[in-house]
């Protein structure tokens, strides 16, 4: 497995009901390191830019103007097969799919408001990161516990 990033996001549900820190607790506890975090009211404009992959999808308009409601939380957090597990670790799309044990799974009902965005793919986590934060946003770090995570 290689070392990634991925771009998480909570989304504005999930800042509403309070569930950031859930939410950030289990990155932080898998042993995935924080590289950048901010809270911030993104536009429609950076989310449909965001989202512009599912642009023709019949539910964009609404969930461009849903994600706009409403502050989010920006991650991107890095380890080994973080783009990957970040995906298992929210579970499906749709919450009624997700298995107990990811956040979707655990924290929510309807597709549209399953709290969390993860990248699908090292490229998507790539072009994310690069829309949402400034290079010098990522901080280079090294936590001391990295070698009790890591053989
Ligand atoms: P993902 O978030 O699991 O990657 P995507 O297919 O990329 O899922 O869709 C982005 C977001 O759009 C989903 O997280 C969900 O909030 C919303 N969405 C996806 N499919 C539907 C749908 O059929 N109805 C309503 N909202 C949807
Ligand atoms: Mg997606």
């Amino acid at each position: 497995m290689t070392t990634e990033r991925t771009y998480i996001m909570i989304k504005p549900d999930g800042v509403q009901r309070g569930l950031m820190g859930d939410i950030i607790k289990r990155f932080e506890q898998k042993g995935f390191k924080m590289v950048a975090m901010k809270f911030m009211q993104p536009s429609e404009k950076l989310l449909s830019e965001h989202y512009a992959d599912l642009s023709k999808k019949p539910f964009f308009p609404g969930l461009v103007k849903f994600m706009a409601t409403s502050p989010v939380c920006c991650m991107v957090w890095e380890g080994q097969g973080a783009v990957a597990t970040g995906r298992q670790m929210l579970g499906e799309t749709d919450p009624a799919k997700s298995k107990p044990g990811t956040i979707r799974g655990d924290f929510c009902i309807h597709i549209g408001r399953n709290i969390c965005h993860g990248s699908d793919s090292v490229e998507s986590a790539n072009k994310e990161i690069a829309l949402w934060f400034k290079p010098e946003e990522l901080v280079d770090w090294t936590p001391t516990e990295q070698q009790w995570i890591y053989e």
